[in-house]
């Protein structure tokens, strides 16, 4: 078994890559930090005796995405899993005031590298008529809330796209599924705020928030199943978050 895990450098990426290997997956782990994902490797490879190959790639790049597909060694390409979790927010201001830049970052990112990317492992799902697809949307793509706009809008784009996959590839019994988590504690924060590392912890305060063990959790619930069950999508929260925006925090 093969899967292939995009954006494993940090967060629900790394959690999920290991744990698949620890289901018995070898896994291809991409990222554009390459020693993390040497370090990943050399964790994987030690602890669970998995085979890895790594793709440091940019998914923005559409030509770096077909690029690392075409380097990819014939026997790695038999691809059972695919997910797509790479993304990010690239800020938290109110529309119109914001960067457009952070909004490029957002929408090249979270929607069309993850099209990039799909469009190159898709075939050879199709060819072999089955494999699971599973696509990190959030909570961010079923509501939106203050400030959270564009990238808002790109997790409904993963969300729309991930209900489109379900029906265009129901023909060769792929199973496509979606996680859509809430506040989780990962680099994203980090990332969001621009390395402002206050405001991160800000976003977690007085709560326990979800950790990229959940959803692993999740995504080894989801590659379990048998084959005649597809998760369609697995909508999950802090217990102290009840929406995008309602928190009852200590
Ligand atoms: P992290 O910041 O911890 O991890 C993000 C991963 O995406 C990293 O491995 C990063 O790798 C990769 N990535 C980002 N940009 C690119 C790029 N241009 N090319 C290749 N890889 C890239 O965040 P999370 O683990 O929290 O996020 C994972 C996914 O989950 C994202 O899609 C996020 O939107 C979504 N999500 C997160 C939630 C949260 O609260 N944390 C909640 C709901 C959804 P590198 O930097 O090495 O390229
Ligand atoms: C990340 C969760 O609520 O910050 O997708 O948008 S949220």
């Amino acid at each position: 078994m093969i899967a292939i895990i995009t954006g494993a450098t940090s967060g629900f990426g790394r959690a999920s890559a290991i744990r698949l290997a620890r289901l018995g997956y070898d896994v291809i782990i991409t990222g554009r930090r390459s020693e993390r994902l040497a370090e990943l490797a050399t964790e994987i490879e030690g602890q669970y005796g998995r085979k890895v190959y790594i793709l440091c790639f940019d998914i923005r790049n559409r030509e770096a995405c077909e690029k690392a597909w075409e380097s990819l060694p014939e026997e790695w390409r038999e691809v059972d899993v695919l997910m797509n979790n790479a993304g990010l927010a690239a800020c938290s201001e109110p529309i119109g005031e914001a960067s457009l830049d952070d909004f490029d970052r957002m929408i090249d990112t979270n929607v069309k590298g993850l099209l990039y990317f799909f469009q190159q492992v898709i075939p050879v799902m199709k060819a072999r008529k089955k494999g699971m697809i599973i696509n990190l949307s959030s909570i961010a793509g079923v509501e939106v809330y203050p400030n959270g706009n564009v990238y808002c809008a790109t997790k409904h784009a993963v969300s729309a796209l991930t209900k489109a996959m379900r029906i265009d590839l129901l023909p060769y019994g792929i199973r496509v599924g979606s996680i859509s988590p809430g506040a989780a504690e990962t680099e994203f924060s980090l990332v969001r705020f621009k390395g402002d590392a206050d405001k991160a912890k800000a976003v977690y305060k007085g709560m326990i928030p979800l950790n990229a063990e959940d959803i692993a959790d999740i995504v080894e619930f989801m590659v379990t199943r048998p084959e005649h069950v597809m998760i369609n999508d697995v909508l999950v929260t802090p217990a102290r978050q009840a929406n995008t925006y309602v928190y009852n925090r200590e």
